[in-house]
């Protein structure tokens, strides 16, 4: 495979999941043996995120006007912004110098995570640049996805779902985690806090239930409220990447939020998730969740189909008037609809192998 020089340019616009997919997909170019420069605007995630770094991959900070070491640099062959964040100005104009003087860098676009129509639509579409310092050059749009028309899914750490033991056994072994059985059922609870956790979490968790709270907003919430009978708090650190993915590998239940935990949760982890949509104040997330089950219940049988899309509803505050009332869910029929998306999703060429699949077509 040929190695490229790559710049993946990064803002932070709140949270951890900008940071997390880019740095994920930095790490995963640099096991393929990619050179990549990943530019953040707010690296302090990193220090526990990614505290050992990762071969290939160099962290630069993304300022208004770069250093002047830095306006020197040459961009590499693929230029990736992730998210629409647009690259400074200045890297941009050198871009199109490059493109005068020889071949053009490759500019994609890194898209969000959806489900909707429109990214079957838009995944691989040119955009032509018409003003600003880049003018004259391409742009193109690579979209994730869940089906074969869409760039697909990073599909790092999946091999965790299929050693649950293997990923309890490392929990227990965490000092974080002294007090533990080996049997405990254990619920992960990575979401944003939300008024609707005190009347959904007693379904969740029945007594015996210890529930795993890294640190955020939702533990602040939980730790100021009753807990459901018989269930207990376990306040988690934050983890290195590959140590949150065996958390989800480890538990019984995942919840789940914005976009990467949510991808791990459907790759890394044997077991169900409900997934915490990040709220957008226009009420778009709605119609995102919607296409997400749409896609992933498509083939669910009822009334398994019907719950799941009412739990995934009501952990997002969007219950509808309900065909039938929220019913604490069939976990063993829930736990074998999961493994066979899971599997499904697998089979799916995953993301950096249809990026470098691009850059080849697009180089050659
Ligand atoms: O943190 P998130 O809610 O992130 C977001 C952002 O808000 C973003 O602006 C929005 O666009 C996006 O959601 C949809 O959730 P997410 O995407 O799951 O990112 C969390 C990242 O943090 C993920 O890469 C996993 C990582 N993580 C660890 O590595 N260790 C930990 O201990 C924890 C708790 C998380």
């Amino acid at each position: 495979m040929q190695a490229w020089r790559w710049d993946l340019f990064c803002r932070v616009i709140d949270n951890f999941g900008d940071v997390g997919v880019c740095w994920r997909l930095a790490g995963a170019l640099g096991a393929r043996g990619q050179t990549v420069r990943l530019w953040l605007d707010d690296a302090s995630a990193l220090a526990w995120m990614a505290p050992h770094g990762a071969p290939g991959v160099t962290v630069l900070p993304w300022t208004a006007s770069p250093p002047a070491q830095q306006a020197t640099l040459e961009p590499g062959e693929i230029v990736i912004e992730a998210f629409g964040c647009e690259p400074p100005a200045a890297f941009v104009a050198a871009m199109a110098r490059q493109a005068a003087a020889g071949p053009a860098p490759l500019w994609l676009n890194l898209e969000y995570l959806s489900a909707e129509a429109y990214v079957e639509r838009s995944h691989g579409l040119r955009s032509p640049q018409f003003s600003g310092p880049g003018a004259g050059l391409d742009k193109w749009f690579f979209y994730p996805g869940f089906s074969a028309a869409t760039g697909g899914l990073l599909q790092d750490g999946s091999a965790l779902a299929d050693d649950p033991a293997g990923a309890r056994a490392w929990l227990l072994a965490q000092p974080w985690a002294a007090g533990l059985r080996a049997d405990d059922r254990l619920l992960l609870l990575f979401g944003y806090p939300s008024p609707v956790w005190p009347a959904l979490l007693p379904l969740l968790a029945p007594p015996g239930t210890v529930l795993l709270l890294p640190p955020g907003g939702l533990r602040s919430q939980l730790q100021a409220t009753t807990l459901p009978a018989g269930s207990r708090l376990l306040p988690v650190p934050h983890l290195p990447q590959p140590d949150f993915d065996q958390l989800l590998a480890a538990t019984d239940f995942n919840v789940v939020r914005g976009e990467d935990s949510f991808v791990r949760a459907q790759l890394c982890s044997a077991t169900p998730f409900v997934w915490q949509i990040y709220p957008q104040h226009d009420g778009a997330h709605g119609a995102k969740l919607e296409a997400f089950l749409d896609c992933y219940l498509a083939a669910g049988p009822a009334p398994l189909a019907q719950d799941i899309r009412q739990w995934m509803r009501a952990v997002n505050g969007l219950a509808r008037p309900s065909l039938r009332p929220l019913q604490p869910l069939d976990a063993a029929a829930w736990q074998r609809w999961h493994r066979g998306w899971r599997r499904q999703l697998l089979a799916q060429d995953d993301l950096v192998s249809q990026l470098l699949r691009f850059v080849a077509s697009k180089r050659a």
